[in-house]
């Protein structure tokens, strides 16, 4: 389209974005992030975006979630810290003190994989977009509350970045029509959802867009359809929380994220080809294509 400035990432310009380890560095200044995901049934979720971010360098992460599935998202993400808010299967209104408690240490906060649609979510979706100057990230089930009442994602008002990382499905849900529709357009749906939100928008699939909020777009050349199956979006949630949390900005963040988790996906398909291998391995590839960038 005309109005819109296309770009295709590539190894060059996704390098330097990469931010530098310092040699004195420490838990501390490698950032810590909030992970706010999962409920009963879906503690994977919690569990792959955790190793997501951990496979993604953050320094500290800590992962709020229903309490009725705190000891199996502890034991399965060792590294993590686990806040138990209450809520036996799902996230409700009152897990909003314990967010606040902790987003006050924290450079960067994503919400969404696994949680369920609550509808008793929505005023913490509300009090997170109106109060945290930290970047945002908002996925799958914060975008299927926030569809509900898209006029919500105004509530931001400039405070901070927000990021949103829907999948056809959820796009079609927040812009109210069809997956067809946003499958026959999506350059331009993404982009004048990205000016009209003020948001990065990161519309997956096989050739994921990445669009800034000052309408510009990104493709994504990496990845393959092994990705299609359960738990490859929350890993790529838990990842750009990581770079959000270790200072690169939100678009940056995006880019690095969607780029890295798609290489990763593509060094497993040199083994084992498009299908077979599980989102907690795209996860636990990360480090290793990020190495091959540096
Ligand atoms: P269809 O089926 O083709 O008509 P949902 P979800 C469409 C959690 N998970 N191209 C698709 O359309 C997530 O985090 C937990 C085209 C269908 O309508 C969420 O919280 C896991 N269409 C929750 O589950 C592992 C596409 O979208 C709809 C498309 C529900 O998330 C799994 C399906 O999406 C999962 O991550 C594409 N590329 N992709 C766990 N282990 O705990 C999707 N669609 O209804 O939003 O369901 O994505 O599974
Ligand atoms: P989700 O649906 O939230 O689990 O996210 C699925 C992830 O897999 C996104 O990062 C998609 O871009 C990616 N993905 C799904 N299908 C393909 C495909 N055919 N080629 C490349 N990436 C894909
Ligand atoms: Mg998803």
């Amino acid at each position: 389209d005309e109005g819109i400035s296309t770009f295709v990432l590539m190894d060059n310009n996704v390098r330097g974005i990469l931010p530098v380890r310092r040699l004195k560095g420490h838990k501390g200044t490698h950032g810590k992030g909030i992970l706010v995901a999962g409920s009963k049934g879906m503690s994977g979720a919690s569990v792959l975006a955790g190793r997501g971010a951990l496979r993604s360098g953050i320094g500290l992460l800590q992962i709020v979630c229903p309490q009725g599935i705190a000891k199996e998202v502890d034991a399965n993400v060792t590294e993590a810290t686990v806040w138990a808010a209450p809520g036996d299967e799902v996230l409700n209104e009152e897990a909003w003190p314990v967010i606040l408690r902790q987003a006050e240490k924290a450079q960067a906060l994503a919400v969404g994989p696994g949680l369920a649609q609550n509808i008793d979510f929505v005023p913490v979706l509300e009090e997170i977009l109106k109060n945290l100057s930290c970047p945002v990230l908002l996925d799958a089930d914060a975008l299927n509350l926030v569809a509900l009442e898209t006029s919500l994602l105004k509530l931001r008002n400039g405070r901070g970045p927000l990021i949103l990382t829907p999948h056809p499905g959820e796009m079609a849900r927040l812009c109210q029509c069809s997956v067809e529709e946003i499958e026959s357009n999506r350059l331009d749906i993404a982009v004048s959802k990205a000016v009209e939100w003020e948001a990065v928008v990161v519309l997956k699939g096989s050739v994921t867009i990445i669009a800034s909020p000052d309408g510009r777009a990104f493709f994504n050349p990496t990845g393959n359809p092994g990705l299609g199956t359960g738990g490859t979006g929350d890993v790529l949630t838990g990842s750009i929380l990581a770079w959000l949390a270790q200072g690169v900005q939100a678009l940056e963040a995006a880019c690095l994220g969607v780029y890295l988790h798609g290489k990763a996906a593509d060094e497993l398909a040199n083994e084992y080809g498009w299908s077979g291998f599980t989102a907690s391995e795209v996860a636990d590839q990360l480090p290793k294509v990020r190495r091959a960038l540096e």
